[in-house]
């Protein structure tokens, strides 16, 4: 290897690894601020336009697209014409290339982007350089990713200064994976932004893993995307499907509350959800109480760092996963015990950057996209939206806001009866609204809970008078809910004649 051209905007690294080849005998050509940053750190640089004797054209628009740097790059070294070809037209070879790209995606990803912007971040001369050096693989070495930089120069001290085929041919295939993500990108977001319709919508991600089976043993299923990169298993069984699924779910529902909360899912549905501002023990034993069968092989989700009390109050019981933003080390030690259990690390910030990615389902042929349904809608002035002659008093609001997000995240019809701070009966996905709400009362029953004094959060409007009266009886003083029915003044005069205070919200929250 005898030349190397570097052009990054991800810096990191950079200084060591021209160093590296710098103290192997490379020759180290360079784009503007690449340059400076190496001749900073005493390191010779040649400057690609004294190298081309072009100069960097248009804001830099144009840099390294020239027939010296691509020619250098693509030439094939055992063809006797290229040779030639090369020697007439004054073409060195160009052994490595360093290129990381325009950050398109963190830019788009700005809060108030304009599209002037994001088009000022589509990279031109950097994939094509990553292309050209990519299809000649077989003589020359291409690094994308920071995280190489280490195997190229160990590489290199092994082979006499040259890299394995092996090792070129990977991070070949890798730069074509980086290009493809890095358009889909683009396409993705200019479909949308852009004045033309949604015409295109593509995906290009990486094999994560091939998980355990899908659904059921029977069903091959493979996880593709960075999934490992939001959530990190700390120990326990190879993850499933079903476990993914549960996963999402259960940090979607945490996310939507601040206080220390603590939740237990099964089946992605919430069997309980508790709070409690100073022991999370206290919030489990909230949300535990609520159904004391179904989180048998559930999951529990935390959204602080879990605690060795509360390690040591689950660890009781038989669960599938446990999430949380950390773990206490003796918490820790205390799960550890149990083998089988998995643990994983939702690691917050990975999370706060795809929660809000579009839903991707399968549709015959195709697939649909959807916006998340990430945030809790009609909570605000919530005073406001009262429809009843009595208000609800002060402890009823605080039900119903925590009620409010719990119900979101129930599968439609949901019905959930809750306190300020922890739930006390759920009805999930039942084709009749008013079954969802029977089982939410029955299940309380069942648990021993009073409805006296609790609220009742629908998912979407009460179409009938029906499902309320049966909150009625069960003990609920207040409700909120949509509204938005044809019947809405039917509810509203049940409301009144029981003394019930109601809410609507204006917005509904289906989940399927
Ligand atoms: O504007 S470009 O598409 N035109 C080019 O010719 C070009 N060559 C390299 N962007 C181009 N690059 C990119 O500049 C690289 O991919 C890299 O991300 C960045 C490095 O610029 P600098 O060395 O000035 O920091």
């Amino acid at each position: 290897m005898s030349r190397a051209l570097l052009s990054v905007s991800d810096k990191s690294g950079l200084v060591d690894f021209a160093q590296g080849l710098h103290d192997q005998g490379v020759e180290l050509l360079s784009t503007g601020g690449t340059a400076a940053a190496l001749r900073d750190a005493g390191l010779p640089v040649i400057d690609v336009s004294e190298y081309t004797g072009a100069p960097e054209l248009f804001e830099g628009r144009v840099k390294t697209l020239h027939p010296k740097v691509h020619g250098g790059l693509l030439y094939k070294r055992e063809d006797k014409d290229h040779l030639k070809q090369a020697d007439e037209n004054a073409i060195p070879p160009i052994d490595l290339v360093v290129v990381n790209l325009y950050p398109f995606v963190e830019t788009i990803a700005k809060e108030g982007v304009t599209l002037e912007e994001a088009i000022e971040n589509i990279d031109i001369g950097g994939p094509s350089m990553l292309r050209s050096a990519a299809k000649n693989y077989k003589s020359v070495t291409v690094v994308t990713d920071p995280t190489d930089y280490d195997r190229v120069l160990a590489e290199m001290k092994e082979h006499e200064g040259d890299t394995s085929f092996k090792l070129r041919e990977e991070l070949a295939v890798k730069v074509f994976l980086r290009t493809a993500t890095y358009d889909t990108a683009i396409t993705n977001y200019l479909s949308q932004a852009g004045e033309g319709t949604r015409s295109q919508f593509t995906i290009s991600l990486p094999l994560d893993c091939e998980l355990r089976y899908g659904d059921n043993p029977h069903q091959p299923t493979t996880l593709y995307g960075n999934f490992s990169d939001v959530f990190t298993q700390l120990q326990g069984k190879e993850l499933s499907y079903t476990n993914i699924l549960d996963i999402e779910a259960a940090s979607d529902l945490i996310t939507d509350f601040v206080r220390p909360t603590v939740g237990i899912l099964k089946h992605t549905n919430p069997c309980g959800v508790g709070q409690d501002d100073d022991d999370l023990r206290k919030a489990w034993q909230l949300a535990y109480e609520t159904d004391t069968q179904a989180p048998f092989g559930g999951v529990i989700v935390v959204n602080r760092s879990l605690t060795e009390g509360l390690a040591r109050i689950i660890s009781s019981i038989f669960t599938d996963v446990i999430i949380a933003p950390d773990f206490e080390p003796e918490a820790r030690a205390i799960l550890q015990k149990k083998k089988n259990l998995r643990l994983i690390k939702l690691n917050t910030e990975a999370w706060e950057g795809v929660r809000k990615d579009p839903v991707i389902r399968s549709a015959p042929g195709g697939l649909m996209v959807m916006g998340r349904d990430h945030t809790t809608l009609g909570l605000d002035n919530i005073e406001e939206k009262v429809v009843t002659k009595r208000p609800p008093s002060e402890e009823e609001i605080r039900a119903m806001r925590f009620g409010w997000r719990v119900v979101k995240h129930v599968k439609s019809n949901a019905i959930v009866y809750s306190g300020a701070d922890r739930t006390l009966g759920i009805g999930a996905g039942q084709m009749s609204r008013v079954d969802s709400s029977r089982i939410a009362v029955w299940k309380a029953n069942e648990a021993g809970l009073s409805l006296k004094g609790s609220i009742m959060a629908s998912d979407a409007m009460l179409p009938f008078a029906d499902g309320l009266n049966a909150a009625i009886e069960a003990g609920a003083t207040a409700c909120i809910q949509p509204g938005g029915s044809i019947r809405d003044q039917e509810v509203i005069d049940a409301a009144d004649a029981a003394g019930i205070a109601m809410v609507f919200t204006g917005h509904r929250h289906f989940r399927h």
